[in-house]
């Protein structure tokens, strides 16, 4: 799938003047990977093609395996008229490589490109996506096929199962709606009244003015590895094995589930991060930019649908089909009894976080329909704002710092850290420990607070995954002093 760099015949005259100042090494070396940005088309379904932006004319991009601790050159190439960012998500690198131009990383220049080094770090699922903001343009930023997974191999890399997938989830051919957005209640009930009231007197008041619900997006089509569901390959299996799923959520916009009729998923990693306590669940559930590694232990034969819990997602296209050895048939779906998504379910047993050196305190708060008909999002009632680009919040480096949300919107914020991983020490209004992530769900009027430590200096972006959200306000800067 990976064309070595040597073998795409690159030029020295390609490298730009910005790479050689950047990593100083001489144009001729070679990358050990290359991607190139283009719009393509890409067959979802036969005879049902769209055209999107992908990495080397594929979707999902090439998987990327890297080793823990060992660097590697990546040169990304843009053939788009748009200046591009690559976003390393979950990976501990400089701001210069992290992909996101809020933190000052250079774009790919639009038909350039750019020639990168670092260290992959740490080990586990991770991914590359883009980084561009996309506002109304649904042809921009994270809807289009701009995604990929990364697995960087531990040194010491456990051998649990007996093989691995990985599985991308995407949309296609996203509209935007008004209707408002539907409600999901996958997560435990643990609503703050003070919070709930907060956000539904804005609502009411912005109604009552005559506005509009701000603009949701929705899809036509629904894709699991850039297949719709029953014209993939289907995940063929024999009875007994154990398989290691790598799940990535790789929407711009919604939550999405997975389940697998009869078995059950015992989660080893959330965000690439071995769980202190892996546990077996009936369902997934992953917030935009959400990973889960999951060993399935094929002890139920049959030919079945591995999908989506939303009937009209599923029937859109949202499943694959996971067919045992000498078993034939349609593939069967059943839906699973109703389960709460918690994941303290995975978190130490009685294990407590250490203290935190400082607490930042952030209420996240939706503006209905306050630009162009958009929902504008604040942070303390700040909406970030590309152009000024000033960091809030200060940070020094080696201290542990408490980020304390709460949500005064109905919406679930899938809250995202660049650069770091953090520590989920309160959700559903208990105390947690051990379950390190770099995207957490934050449900409608519910408070969580993850801990993070401040052990890689620079610029520093925390944002909602949500590209409508994090689009218009949901974002802010950390910088250290
Ligand atoms: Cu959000």
């Amino acid at each position: 799938m990976l064309a070595p760099a040597a073998s795409l015949g690159l030029s020295a005259n390609s490298a730009s003047a910005e790479l050689s100042a950047i990593d100083g090494q001489s144009e001729s070396t070679s990358a050990d990977y290359v991607l190139r940005i283009a719009a393509t088309p890409i067959e979802i379904a036969p005879k049902r093609i769209v055209s999107t932006i992908t990495y080397n004319g594929q979707f999902p991009g090439p998987l990327l395996r890297f080793k823990e601790g060992r660097p590697v050159t990546v040169e990304i190439h843009n053939d788009t008229d748009t200046p591009e960012q690559l976003h390393w998500h979950g990976q501990k690198v400089p701001t210069d490589v992290d992909g996101a131009a809020e933190e000052g990383t250079p774009y790919i220049p639009s038909h350039g490109m750019r020639r990168i080094t670092f260290t992959p770090q740490p080990a586990g699922l991770r991914f590359y996506h883009t980084h561009n903001r996309a506002g109304a343009n649904l042809y921009a930023g994270q809807y289009t096929g701009q995604v990929g997974p990364v697995y960087i191999e531990a040194k010491n890399e456990p051998a649990n199962h007996d093989r691995e997938i990985f599985l991308v989830l995407k949309e296609f051919e996203p509209t935007f709606s008004q209707g408002g957005d539907m409600a999901q209640d996958f997560l435990p009930p643990a609503e703050v009244k003070e919070l709930k009231t907060a956000g539904e007197t804005a609502m009411k008041a912005s109604l009552a003015k005559g506005m509009p619900h701000g603009y949701e997006v929705g899809y036509r089509y629904f894709t699991i590895n850039g297949r719709m569901l029953g014209h993939g390959e289907p995940v063929r299996v024999k009875q007994g094995e154990r398989v290691m799923f790598h799940i990535l959520n790789g929407s711009a916009t919604e939550i999405r589930s997975l389940a697998l009729p009869g078995h059950t998923f015992k989660v080893i990693a959330l965000d690439g991060n071995p769980v202190p306590h892996p546990a077996e669940v009936p369902v997934l559930w992953l917030g935009t930019a959400e990973r889960v590694s999951a060993i399935v232990e094929m002890n139920h034969p049959g030919v079945w649908v591995m999908g989506d819990l939303a009937d009209d997602d599923r029937g859109h296209g949202m499943g694959i089909v996971v067919e045992y050895a000498r078993q034939k048939g349609r593939p069967v779906w059943a839906p699973p009894k109703p389960f709460h998504w918690n994941y303290t379910r995975f978190a130490k047993v009685d294990g407590s976080a250490p203290e935190s050196d400082e607490v930042i305190a952030m209420t996240f708060a939706k503006q209905n329909a306050a630009e162009h008909g958009f929902n504008l999002w604040t942070i303390n009632d700040v909406a970030f704002s590309a152009g000024s680009m000033t960091p809030a919040y200060h940070l020094r480096e080696g201290k542990r710092y408490r980020i304390s949300m709460r949500n005064a919107s109905d919406d679930i914020h899938p809250v995202h850290l660049h650069r770091h991983s953090f520590e989920i020490t309160r959700i559903v209004g208990k105390p947690t420990a051990g379950v390190m992530k770099d995207v957490v769900m934050v449900g409608g009027y519910q408070e969580v607070e993850v801990d993070f430590v401040a052990d890689n200096p620079g610029l520093t972006l925390f944002h909602c995954h949500q590209q409508l959200h994090m689009d218009y306000g949901f974002m802010t800067l950390f910088d250290y002093v």
